[in-house]
């Protein structure tokens, strides 16, 4: 099972797309998701230029040992792009291996622990109204657990909010196809952190009084406050039981969450934007978070993220992968196999993707009742319609970024 034909392909159905494609000797073909979001070419360029040559001749069925080469050869680890790149090696083998052994990859790495994987959809609203029709519409869909963003009155334009004046720009187009805005300078947005954590919980009563108690309630702070003002807004929102908070301070400044716990028993959840157990290390040995939000894409593929839950697993904190629309449909069904053979499964987030994207990605996951399912075909279950993913070239895109009303940039 030797490596011939290594190709990194690069489409934009609905949004921008990096594709690994490996090609063996008897014939299999395995694919990763190496997608940056706004940084995309970056990965590319990295592949192309340095890793596509050192594949081709490999024996694919040493997932490890490649992975250690890849790794340990470049010197200079970690880091996003690096990161991704490996993971697309990581995941097109496995993908390979899945096939070449007759079995879906969740069978290899262990067998299933459950019927299915329990997700999340992304509700949001510029007023409670609109949040609530956006809540049903979830539950409409079939989703059984609903993240919650809210407009904050006197914000013109938040990350997040599918309503927001970006989207009305955007004609319509749904928020999280184009947080990546195509065009040649990011949106700017603007933010205020008083007004929000005054307005927030106001939003959380109000869901809570129209939906229940029943229904698990998350929320992404994205990096936007500081320690104590997260712990302020743990503590506020303690009352309306809240399945995570996620994201609430920088995520380079780990012991940030350290008073963040002092304060507040509301669950935290971090790392979409990690790259390596080492970024997650001191967080899960001092028990600093609940979920980690590592997604396989960027955390160095499965074997790597696998490594990561199993060590955070020691200490009964859960997995809740990054499922946004911009990990491709092949790093979302490596995220449903890994999630559905691991012990410390926690939640799935799962973004629809638009029809564009689902016609280039051809897909054997399941979806009912609230639960994800990766399916029974050997390998990861998706294939790639080369003939499709050519019909939509590159466009450069970028995600959007903040400032606070006297101009000072700020996280978003
Ligand atoms: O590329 C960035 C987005 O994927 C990210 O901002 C979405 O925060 C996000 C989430 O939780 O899905
Ligand atoms: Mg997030």
């Amino acid at each position: 099972m030797i490596i011939e034909r290594a190709d990194v392909i690069v489409t934009s159905p609905d949004r921008n797309f990096v594709t690994l494609r490996l090609e063996t000797s008897d014939g299999h073909v395995g694919l990763g998701d190496a997608t940056v979001n706004g940084r995309e070419l970056a990965v590319v360029s990295y592949l192309r230029d340095h890793v596509v040559q050192l594949l081709i001749g490999r024996d694919a069925s040493r997932i490890e040992d490649t992975w250690q080469f890849l790794y340990r050869s470049a010197y200079w680890r970690r880091g996003p792009i690096t990161m991704a790149a490996i993971a697309a090696v990581d995941m097109a083998l496995w993908d390979i291996k899945g096939k070449a052994a007759g079995l879906p990859v969740y069978q290899l790495l262990g067998g299933a622990s459950r019927t299915g994987l329990l997700a999340y959809g992304h509700a949001s609203g510029r007023d409670n109204e609109e949040l609530f029709d956006s809540v049903r519409k979830h539950q409409a869909e079939g989703y059984k657990a609903i993240r919650i963003q809210a407009a904050v009155p006197g914000l013109t334009s938040i990350y997040g909010i599918a309503s927001n004046a970006t989207f009305e720009a955007n004609k319509g187009a749904r928020y999280d196809h184009e947080p990546a805005q195509r065009g040649a300078f990011p949106a700017e947005e603007d933010w205020d952190t008083r007004s929000y954590l005054r307005h927030i919980p106001t939003v959380f009563e109000a869901v809570r009084n129209e939906f229940g108690p029943e229904i698990p309630l998350l929320h992404d702070g994205h990096h936007r406050m500081t320690p104590i003002q997260a712990a302020s807004l743990g503590k506020s929102l303690e009352p309306f039981d809240l399945f995570w908070l996620e994201d609430l301070t920088p995520a380079e400044n780990p012991e940030a969450l350290r008073l963040v716990r002092q304060h507040t028993t509301t669950p935290l959840a971090i790392g979409e934007i990690f790259n390596t157990v080492w970024d997650y290390q001191q967080i899960i040995r001092e028990q600093l978070i609940d979920y980690v939000r590592g997604a396989v894409t960027h955390m160095g593929g499965i074997s790597h993220l696998k490594k990561t839950l199993e060590y955070a697993a020691q200490y009964q904190i859960k997995s809740g992968m990054h499922g946004p629309t911009d990990i491709s449909p092949v790093g979302m069904a490596a995220a449903m196999h890994l999630g559905l053979s691991i012990h410390n499964f926690g939640i799935q987030e799962y973004m629809k993707h638009g029809a564009a994207t689902d016609s280039v990605f051809e897909q054997s996951f399941t979806w009912a009742d609230g639960m994800l399912h990766p399916g029974d075909e050997p390998g990861l279950g998706v294939a790639l319609n080369l003939d499709e993913a050519g019909r939509y070239p590159y466009e450069q895109a970028y995600l959007p970024y903040n400032r606070l009303a006297d101009g000072t940039v700020h996280d978003w």
